[in-house]
C-alpha cells in the first residue's frame, strides 16, 4: 500500500487536513467541511484564520465556551502539580470536587467517572444492585424503564435500549432488562413500572431527539411515580444540566429532586473528560470496595477542574444568564416561524429549530450556516440544534440569528 503523499504538517492548508484524515481516520463522523485551528470563548478560528460563532459547544460540553480563564489556569496549576494516582491511593483535590458537587446538586454522594456514558452506565449497575440489595428483586430480573427517542451514549448496553435504528443496528446482541415507553407519557410509564423495575432513567428535556421539552408536570409526574411505586428517578443531566436551560439543572424547573443524577459534559469545562453520578446515600451506599471502578474516574486533574466548573456554577451567573439570552432566542426564532422555520422547542439557550424541509436538509442549513460564519449540527431530518456557550453576548446571539434568517431566506 502506498504511502499517502504527506505535506509538511506546519503548512497544510484546511483541505490537506481533511484529506489526510481519510485514510487513517474511521468514519464514525461526517464533520462539517471546517478545521477549527484555535478558539476563546463563544469564537472558534480554522486553519486559515476563519472566525466562527460556535453555536453547538461541543454539544453542551462547552458551556462556560472554550477556554475559560478560570478554567484553563485551574487545569494549568494542576497539570503543575499532580495529574493522575488511580484510586488505589487518595489525591488532595478529590474530596472538595464530591462535596462541592453534591452541595450545588443537594444530593448526598458522588460516583467519579469520566464520559457520558460511563456515567450512564454506572448508574444502571447501581440502580440494578440497590435494586437486588435494596429493593428485592429477584437476581438478574431488575428492569429499568427508558423513553423513546432517547439518548443516552454509545456503549452497547446503552444501545440496546436506543429506538435509533441508526446507533443500534448492527452491534448485537443486547442486553436484556430494559423497557421502552413513549417519552412525555405518564400512563405508559406507569403501565412499564412493576415489582421488577429498579429505575425509570430518562432525559429532562430530550436533547438528540431535537431538543424535547416535556410537558409541564411530566416530571413531577415521574417523580411521584417512582415514589409511590419503589424505584428509582435516574435523570440523565449530561446535556440539559450544569445551566444549559437557564437552571442549576433541568429537573429545577420543576423543582423535582431525582434518586441519581447524572452529569458529564461541561463538568469537564470543555477541558478534560469528567463525569458523575450523584445520587442518595443509601442509592450509592450499594457499591462496595472492588464493585466498580476506573482508571481515570476521579483523577486529580478532573477533579480540580470539575471544583473550578462548580465554583463559576455557584454564582448562579451563567444559570442567569441562560434564561435572560434564552428568551432573546426563543423571541429571535418566534421572528422566523414562518419564515423558514415550521416550529421549534426552546429552554434556555437551547433550542431545536425544525426548518421547512423544502428549504434543504439540517445539514444543508448548517452548510449554510458555515457559510455565513456560525456552526451549527443538525440533529434529524431538517432539526437544528442550537446550544452556544452560556458566555455568548446579546449581539451575537442576535447576529446567530440573523444568519440563520440570511440562510433560510435563501432557501
Ligand atoms: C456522539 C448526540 C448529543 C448525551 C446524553 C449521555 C451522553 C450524551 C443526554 C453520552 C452524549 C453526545 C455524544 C456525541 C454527540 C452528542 C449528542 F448527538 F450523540 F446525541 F449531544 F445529542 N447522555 N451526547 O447527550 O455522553 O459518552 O458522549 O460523553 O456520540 O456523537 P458521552
Amino acid at each position: 500500500m502506498t504511502a499517502p503523499t504527506r505535506v509538511p504538517v506546519r503548512t497544510r492548508t484546511s483541505a490537506d487536513l481533511i484529506r489526510a484524515e481519510e485514510p487513517v481516520l474511521a468514519h464514525n463522523y461526517h464533520p462539517l467541511p471546517v478545521v477549527v485551528a484555535r478558539a476563546e470563548g463563544t469564537w472558534v478560528e480554522d486553519v486559515e484564520g476563519r472566525r466562527y460563532l460556535d453555536m453547538l459547544a461541543g454539544y453542551s460540553a462547552l458551556n462556560f465556551g472554550h477556554r475559560h480563564p478560570a478554567l484553563v489556569e485551574a487545569a494549568h496549576a494542576q497539570l503543575d502539580r499532580l495529574t493522575l494516582t488511580s484510586r488505589a491511593f487518595h489525591n488532595d483535590r478529590l474530596a472538595e470536587f464530591a462535596e462541592r458537587l453534591a452541595q450545588l446538586t443537594g444530593q448526598d454522594m458522588v460516583l467519579p467517572m469520566n464520559t457520558g456514558a460511563e456515567a450512564v452506565e454506572s448508574g444502571i449497575k447501581v440502580a440494578r444492585k440497590w435494586a437486588y440489595d435494596v429493593k428485592g428483586v429477584p437476581a438478574d430480573r431488575a428492569t429499568i424503564v427508558v423513553a423513546a427517542d432517547n439518548f443516552h451514549g454509545r456503549t452497547t448496553t446503552i444501545v440496546s435500549f436506543s429506538t435509533d435504528e441508526t446507533a443500534r443496528s448492527g452491534f448485537g446482541p443486547f442486553t436484556p432488562g430494559f423497557r421502552v415507553v413513549p417519552y412525555n407519557d405518564l400512563a405508559a410509564l406507569e403501565a412499564a413500572v412493576d415489582e421488577t423495575t429498579a429505575a425509570v432513567l430518562i432525559e429532562p428535556i430530550q436533547g438528540e431527539a431535537g431538543v424535547v421539552v416535556p410537558d409541564e408536570g411530566y416530571l413531577t409526574g415521574v417523580r411521584e411515580l417512582t415514589h409511590r411505586e419503589g424505584c428509582l428517578f435516574i435523570a440523565d443531566e449530561i446535556q440539559s444540566g450544569l445551566g444549559r436551560t437557564g437552571r442549576t439543572l433541568a429537573v429545577d424547573h420543576e423543582g423535582v429532586v431525582p434518586d441519581v443524577l447524572l452529569l458529564g459534559k461541561a463538568l469537564g469545562g470543555g477541558i478534560v473528560p469528567v463525569s458523575a453520578v450523584v445520587g442518595r446515600r443509601d442509592v450509592l451506599g450499594v457499591l462496595r470496595p472492588g464493585e466498580h471502578g476506573s482508571t481515570f474516574g476521579g483523577n486529580p486533574l478532573a477533579a480540580a477542574v470539575g471544583t473550578a466548573v462548580v465554583e463559576l456554577l455557584e454564582t448562579g451567573e451563567f444559570q442567569r444568564r441562560a434564561a435572560e439570552l434564552g428568551t432573546v432566542l426563543r423571541d429571535g426564532l418566534a421572528d422566523l416561524v414562518g419564515k423558514g422555520v415550521v416550529g421549534f422547542r426552546s429552554r434556555g439557550l437551547w433550542a431545536g429549530v425544525d426548518i421547512d424541509p423544502a428549504l434543504g436538509t439540517g445539514r444543508e442549513i448548517s452548510q449554510g450556516l458555515l457559510g455565513e460564519g456560525v456552526l451549527a449540527k443538525d440533529t434529524h431530518g431538517s432539526t437544528i440544534r442550537l446550544a452556544p456557550p452560556l458566555t455568548i453576548t446579546e449581539a451575537e446571539l442576535v447576529s446567530a440569528l440573523g444568519a440563520l434568517a440570511r440562510v433560510l431566506g435563501r432557501g
